[in-house]
């Protein structure tokens, strides 16, 4: 099966060295893109070529729509993955992408506009009998309205941006005469930061736990989902810890909630990989929340428990495939963990960024990492502050805490500071062993005034 000749990617660090890989393997060749500062980056190294797109600055690199078309058009490239992050959910270059004759890695630009909406896939998705948190119906268009809304469903409640989405351009308020100010200034955040006021309103559910599913869905209908993932170690909406199966979740709530997203997923006509996210309270009632039209940083957990190469599928839906599994034929092994491994001053939870004086990664049976660091590389100020990911993959959520405990004893990493510290202390804590935490849990062991 040749599914294309040659293949851009649209991004940068472990993911594009992450696609690089998957294309290799099927003998499809690679072009990188990199800014003027990357040109010594691990995704240069290992694509078959590469083309220099902008300056470091990625609104005019790794964001410049015209530049990276003319990249591929220029190396003679078939399609474009575009990764996680920068473009990979802009609705208007997987249409400029359809235009110029380039597969775009990924759902129709319609879908990916469809799911940029928050209030309105929450809407849609409503209507089609998922459960939503309760709220307004759609965007608040007026603070009278808002406050009508508040009433019925009650305080605390949360203000999102329509645009947000991963929280960011998010208020939590917790008294009605918060309630004005707070609008006017999430639409006035929501308006610099992604350029529309929009707004939405729900009930603020206090402790709640992020799980989210992944589908693969083919573009003959098929739509199959591969467990959940539960992402509720997060700080400020940046996950740092995700697990699958989660803690929490029996059998029967994995059929319900996949089940679940599953229908979402039709109901907008999804294709390729894609995660619906749900919120769960301590009852397990299950909230739909939002839809991320790409794949994710936390893939490779989903990986390691089926033994399915999420991104392979990506390339084979996109090229025309059908899915080769059945539901019925997914099954879940062991258990998986990744920790996000960040260039960050760990008490801080600042970027640290610099050069590295010498990295080692850890190794051994259930040990995988996915990284574009090497000894010598600087990891830049410019970008994201990951720089690695370490999943470990055991029979059962001990095991897998002892592998990762011993992983991230063996990680060495000198010359930056990196967040290893912190998830050493996670991985010793006896709430995360015994499974028990929810969204307050990185503030409780690492409280937010200590910085
Ligand atoms: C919420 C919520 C509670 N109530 N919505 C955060 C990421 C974005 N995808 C949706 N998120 C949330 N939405 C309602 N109505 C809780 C979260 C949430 C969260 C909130 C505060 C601190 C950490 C969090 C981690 C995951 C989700």
């Amino acid at each position: 099966m040749k599914l294309f000749r040659k293949m851009l990617i649209a991004n940068r660090g472990e993911i594009a060295v992450r696609v690089i890989r998957a294309c290799k393997e099927l003998d499809i060749k690679t072009v990188a893109i990199f800014s003027d500062i990357e040109r010594e980056s691990l995704h240069v190294r290992f694509a078959d070529e590469a083309v220099c797109i902008g300056p470091a600055d990625s609104k005019y690199s790794y964001l410049n729509i015209p530049a990276i078309l003319s990249a591929a058009e220029l190396t003679d490239s078939e399609a474009i993955h575009p990764g996680y992050g920068f473009l990979s959910e802009n609705p208007q270059f997987a249409e400029a992408c359809a235009t110029a004759g380039i597969t775009f890695i990924g759902p129709s630009s319609e879908s990916i506009g469809i799911g940029g909406d928050k209030a309105k896939v929450k809407q849609l998705l409503k209507k089609q009998g998922i459960p939503v948190i309760p709220g307004s119906d759609g965007p608040v268009e007026s603070e009278g309205m808002a406050m009508k809304i508040a009433k019925r469903i009650g305080f605390p409640i949360i203000i999102k941006a329509s645009s947000g989405g991963g929280g960011r351009g998010m208020r939590i308020v917790n008294r009605k005469q918060d309630l004005p100010q707070a609008l006017q200034m999430a639409q006035g955040e929501a308006l610099t930061l992604f350029g529309s006021s929009e707004a939405y309103i729900e009930k603020y559910l206090p402790s709640i736990r992020h799980i989210e599913i992944q589908i693969l869905a083919d573009d003959r209908g098929n739509v199959i989902h591969l467990g959940e993932r539960d992402c509720t170690i997060q700080r400020r909406h940046q996950k740092l810890i995700e697990e699958s199966p989660s803690p929490v979740a029996t059998a029967k709530f994995r059929k319900k909630i996949g089940e679940l997203a599953v229908r979402a997923a039709r109901a907008i006509r999804y294709k390729n990989a894609g995660t619906i996210e749900f919120v769960v309270d301590h009852k397990q009632n299950v909230y739909f929340i939002e839809v991320n039209t790409r794949i994710q940083v936390e893939h490779p957990v989903t990986e390691e428990l089926t033994g399915i190469d999420i991104v392979k599928e990506q390339l084979k839906i996109a090229a025309g495939y059908p899915l080769p599994y059945k539901q019925s034929q997914i099954e879940l092994s062991g258990h998986a963990i990744e920790c996000r491994i960040n260039a960050e001053d760990p008490e801080k939870f600042v970027p640290f960024p610099g050069r590295i004086a010498f990295f080692l990664p850890p190794g051994g049976y259930g040990v995988r990492v996915d990284t574009a660091a090497y000894t010598g590389w600087t990891v830049p100020p410019h970008y994201d502050p990951m720089i690695a990911k370490l999943i470990v993959h055991g029979e059962d959520r001990e095991d897998a805490i002892a592998i990762m405990r011993r992983a991230l004893d063996e990680f060495i990493i000198e010359g930056i500071k990196t967040n290893i510290p912190f998830h050493k202390k996670v991985f010793s804590h006896p709430d995360f062993i015994k499974g028990y935490f929810n969204t307050n849990f990185v503030d409780k062991i690492n409280p937010p005034n200590e910085k």
